[in-house]
């Protein structure tokens, strides 16, 4: 064996490296292999999204509100430095007690079958790819390891000779690594980016002619404010929040999409995407809020949807009585629970959405079909890329976030939000439009109140609601004087409810508090 430290410390950098690239082959084998047998069963996103699933809740959180709209590419990008040095070490393994890389690549390789098999939908086919990965990977890190061992204990001045018995292995070394590193790199970028091509549902989205509506929103004059800062009343698709657990957007075929309709049904339904369309397609617009929007918070937006009312896709299935819950279920396992009153009451709007603002659904918001419903939190009725609605009871079915920590039931608390001024821009002294939004969806706003400085309550003036689904624009005239204000505000529902003024966190069932902004006035 080597002997100087500075010999030992070269050899454990190539054992490394070879750690490094048999890694880099058993991805790229197991790739290749995904292409042919397995689609959907990439192992780097299989045990991505594995991870996804069994992080502890605040984890998830801190990752959301670090990362926003970014924290998939975080936890790849974090994933994949975890890998080198898994990888990296491995190699070492191999080369101080052979043949404990090898077991700890086979260790590796079981972890991403179990984390495969275990996704929802996956077939048995699944396994195949990490399988044959973990075979190259073996293989590889064998040989290369074998190799430098041999270079390492003939001769300890190892890069000086080019010679002999030594020169050979190191010449092999080298050769294969460089080999096996470029074709990981062409084979695997390859075959990920044949499969992301051929399955490109985008084309398909963009070719997409959805049958003419019965009926489009009917927008009321002075239903928008022109103001500076305050959130369009329709949020532009590229702006619209996403909030969900795929960490690759599922690529459905309208051609091949069903919907099940199943469970305490009279009679299954099975039902077509041009089918579900020909139902007749009405607009509807509903402002979608997510549960773990903050006082104050961005997630939450508006659009208008295209659909189909679930109550008239439940009718054809008929409901047993006893059911008093529908789980609908995504294509990739995430479910929702959701209470069968506000899917088959006529004065609830809860339809199966196919476009959102005039365009067919994007891919990250659920294409080609998704529910939305309103007054409820999007994980209790939001499904998107839906496949199945299953009639059953709450005590017999959990959706995905439920054992998670959130209630199986959450209607969404109304509350307000202020858009502008914001806190860290400061603005002129003088005339100062406060404005921003305030939504109480299935019941409707009444009032919005603003106090400065914790003085008197101030009506706001409100623009002209679209319906009780929408969420409205307010503004207050301010003529702010220089130094920091705090600005409050408040909402009081068309029930005459005043929004919960204690603060809540956002688990179990969503946040409360009134929106407290200090500005400053210069
Ligand atoms: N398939 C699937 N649908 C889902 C989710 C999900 O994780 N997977 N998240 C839900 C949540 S928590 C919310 S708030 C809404 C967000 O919808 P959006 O991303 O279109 O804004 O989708 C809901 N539908
Ligand atoms: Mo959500």
């Amino acid at each position: 064996m080597a002997t100087s430290r500075r010999d030992r410390l070269r050899f454990l950098s190539l054992a490394a490296l070879a750690g490094v690239v048999s890694a880099a082959v058993f991805l790229a084998v197991a790739e290749l292999v995904a292409l042919v047998v397995a689609r959907e069963s990439s192992p780097i996103l299989a045990i991505g999204s594995f991870i996804i699933d069994i992080v502890p809740q605040p984890f998830k959180e801190f990752a959301i509100a670090t990362f926003g709209e970014y924290d998939k590419i975080a936890l790849l990008v974090g994933l994949g430095l975890a890998v080198v040095v898994a990888a990296a070490i491995t190699g070492i393994a191999q080369f101080i007690r052979p043949p404990l890389g090898v077991v700890l690549l086979v260790v590796a390789g079981g972890l991403s079958v179990a984390a495969i098999v275990t996704r929802a939908g996956a077939t048995p086919l699944a396994s195949l790819p990490p399988i044959a990965g973990t075979l190259g990977g073996c293989v590889l890190l064998t040989y290369l390891v074998a190799r430098l061992r041999r270079w390492a204990s003939v001769s300890p001045d190892a890069a000086a000779g080019d010679r002999g018995a030594s020169g050979l292995d190191r010449r092999s070394f080298f050769r294969v690594t460089a080999i096996a590193a470029a074709s990981a790199v062409v084979v695997g970028i390859g075959a990920r980016l044949v499969n992301a091509t051929t399955s490109s549902i985008a084309g398909v989205r963009k070719a997409l002619n959805l049958p003419a509506p019965r009926s489009t929103v009917v927008v009321p004059e002075g239903a928008e404010l022109d103001i500076d800062g305050l959130s369009p009343l329709f949020t532009p698709n590229a702006d619209f929040y996403r909030v969900d657990t795929a960490l690759t957007v599922p690529s459905i075929d309208p051609e091949t999409w069903r919907l099940v309709v199943d469970g305490m049904v009279d009679e299954r339904v099975e039902l077509t995407f041009d089918e579900l369309v020909g139902m007749g397609l009405d607009e509807y617009s509903i402002t979608l809020t997510c549960v773990s929007n903050e006082v104050g918070g961005n997630l939450l937006g508006n659009a208008k949807w295209l659909g189909v009312p679930v109550r008239d896709v439940l009718k054809l299935a008929g409901v047993r009585s006893g059911a008093d819950m529908v789980l609908s279920r995504s294509v990739d396992g995430f479910t929702a629970s959701t209470p069968i009153t506000s899917l088959t009451d006529d004065g609830i709007d809860a339809i199966l959405a196919v476009a959102m603002n005039g365009e067919p659904l994007p891919l990250e918001h659920g294409f080609p079909v998704r529910m939305v419903v309103p007054g409820l939190y999007g994980y209790v009725s939001a499904t998107k890329w839906l496949t199945e609605l299953k009639v059953t009871t709450f005590a017999d079915d959990e959706a995905y976030w439920t054992p998670r920590g959130y209630s199986a039931q959450a209607p969404i608390k109304f509350s307000s939000r202020l858009d502008t001024p914001r806190t860290g821009t400061a603005v002129a002294a003088g005339r100062v439009p406060i404005a921003g939004v305030a939504w109480a969806q299935t019941v409707g706003i009444e009032r919005v109140e603003v106090s400065i400085d914790d003085g008197e309550w101030q009506a706001a003036t409100l623009s002209s609601p679209v319906n009780d689904d929408t969420w409205v624009q307010w503004f207050v005239d301010w003529d702010a004087a220089p130094g920091s204000h705090f600005i409050t505000v408040r909402a009081v529902n068309r029930n005459g409810d005043l929004q919960i003024q204690e603060r809540a966190p956002i688990a179990p069932d969503g946040s409360s508090g009134w929106q407290r902004t200090l500005v400053q006035v210069k």
